[in-house]
């Protein structure tokens, strides 16, 4: 009864099992137009299909006028499209076009027809069956995203994960259309990111994480590298340096960031709450200005996140200044403020950002204020609670989310005291208390992470559990070939 496999789901997806299919074959070519950006993204195809249907990657050539798409994969900007990001798919047997206003539309569009060829295309370099051709039914797609804030964040402070695990995240990112990834650079275990003016931050605040580990620190390079590989795939990095709160591996580095003037030990253990800046001292702004006015220069992106959660050693008045002074230190460096839920209680640009976490609480007031927020409520998009009670990883604080638990529900539905037009989106974090390399990261992630890019994307209508759940199963092939280790939910009857 399932007609395709694609998620996050297309807007309008028509797929003709009767008309003869596209094959892939030795003779196939990727065109592009004239234009560097779409070029890349036919290049990227190319690497993708690798070996799958002869001996070489098929050619990317820019397209000459007049020539027909017969035997083509055809990439070109225009289209009708209003949204940046969409696109229109066609395959037929003579050939596939993927028209878009921008290039991240034909980015989407080449995710699409990737989920519409079979999942051993994914076994990069071989073929493991030579007998089974490389085909996509006779399709047409017209497709666009709901929300244009669809993210996923790594808590790379409590566990550090090296720059290939985390490419590896955003290559698993990018197949679901996901185009944010919200790096948490620092906490009371770690400080993840070298800032040149404070040199002590990554050398000794980066010298562990939770349970004594190593820990590691990006070098600038590393993250201007990171930077450039998510924006290949369309992604946009948000650094994050959390504050007031959650601050110890910065404490323990420089002595004056401390109201005593005492640098505090190293910590490794979970509990939260307990660290801050002092928020009276000067040095305190000198910091955050050096640290924000260096990420925000390695930073393409517009965001910086200041995080702001949990601070409990601090008064409401004094935490209101902090974030205001914090927010004015982010607008001087060109950039847009994002916090955790409770910066709206100081009062903000019109610009700035809130990420909502706490369930049961409303983003409301600061909706009806003017903020854009960005829906995370953890008990239906924080990757690192436990499925069941039996999860070996993860967390349990939010109750246990199972995926019917990730997918069955709407962010206008779950806050509909807030009119849709307030929420920039939804990002499912992944913190990494529990998690120490990237399978374990994966066995939380996915499927629940391609669930919520699906909330993300799809719009109301195209979005029902029964019908999903044969999607997602289909989705275990195409993890498997990937090599990726998922949580096989018992609500799902995977495919093989
Ligand atoms: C709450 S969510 C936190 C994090 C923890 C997480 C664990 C948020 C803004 N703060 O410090 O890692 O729960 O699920």
């Amino acid at each position: 009864m399932r007609t395709h496999s694609v998620v996050p789901n297309p807007d309008a997806i028509d797929v003709r099992l009767g008309d003869p299919p596209f094959t892939i074959t030795e003779t196939t070519t990727i065109q592009v137009v004239d234009d560097e950006r779409v070029a890349a993204i036919g290049r990227y195809l190319s690497e993708w299909i690798g070996l799958a249907a002869s001996k070489s990657p098929p050619p990317v050539e820019v397209a000459r006028s007049g020539s027909s798409r017969a035997g083509r994969i055809v990439l070109s900007l225009g289209g009708s499209s209003s949204s940046d990001e969409g696109y229109e798919l066609s395959i037929a047997a003579d050939g596939v076009a993927i028209v878009a206003r921008s290039p991240a539309g034909l980015f989407y569009g080449v995710q699409t027809f990737r989920h519409l060829l079979p999942p051993f295309v994914e076994f990069g370099g071989v073929r493991p069956d030579r007998s089974r051709p490389v085909i996509a039914p006779a399709t047409h797609v017209v497709d666009a995203p709901r929300f244009a804030w669809r993210g996923a964040m790594l808590d790379v402070a409590r566990h550090f994960f090296t720059v290939d695990e985390v490419k590896r995240y955003l290559d698993l990112l990018a197949l679901y259309k996901l185009n944010r990834l919200h790096l948490h650079l620092a906490d009371d275990q770690g400080w993840r990111i070298d800032i040149g003016s404070w040199p002590n931050l990554a050398r000794r605040g980066g010298s562990t994480q939770v349970g004594g580990g190593r820990g590691g620190y990006y070098t600038r390079e590393q993250y201007v590298d990171l930077v450039g590989y998510a924006a290949a795939r369309f992604i946009t990095i948000v650094p994050e340096i959390d504050m007031p709160g959650h601050t110890n591996a910065a404490l323990a580095s420089y002595a004056e960031l401390n109201c005593d003037g005492k640098a505090r030990d190293l910590y490794t253990d979970t509990d939260v709450g307990f660290s801050a800046l002092c928020v009276t001292s000067d040095v305190t702004y000198r910091f955050i200005d050096d640290v924000v006015g260096e990420i925000a220069a390695m930073t393409p992106g517009p965001y910086v996140h200041i995080g702001g959660d949990e601070v409990k050693t601090m008064s409401p008045e004094a935490y209101a200044t902090f974030v205001g002074r914090v927010q004015s230190i982010v607008a001087a460096h060109g950039k847009q403020m994002i916090g955790w839920d409770e910066i709206a209680a100081a009062s903000l640009a019109p610009s700035t950002i809130v990420q909502h976490w706490r369930p049961g609480a409303s983003p409301a007031a600061a909706a009806a204020r003017g903020a854009k927020v960005i829906v995370s409520s953890a008990n239906r998009l924080y990757v690192d609670m436990k499925y069941d009670a039996n999860t070996p990883l993860g967390l349990q604080w939010a109750g246990t989310i199972d995926a019917r638990d990730a997918y069955d529900w709407d962010p206008a539905v779950l806050y509909p005291d807030v009119p849709e037009s307030a929420l920039l989106g939804v990002e499912a974090p992944l913190w990494s208390e529990t998690v120490t390399n990237i399978r374990e990261v994966e066995l939380l992630a996915f499927p629940r992470l391609a669930e919520a890019a699906e909330v993300a994307w799809s719009p109301a209508k195209r979005r029902a559990w029964p019908e999903f759940r044969g999607r997602l199963a289909a989705q275990a092939p195409r993890w498997s070939a990937l090599g990726v280790n998922f949580y096989r939910s018992p609500q799902i009857d995977w495919e093989r």
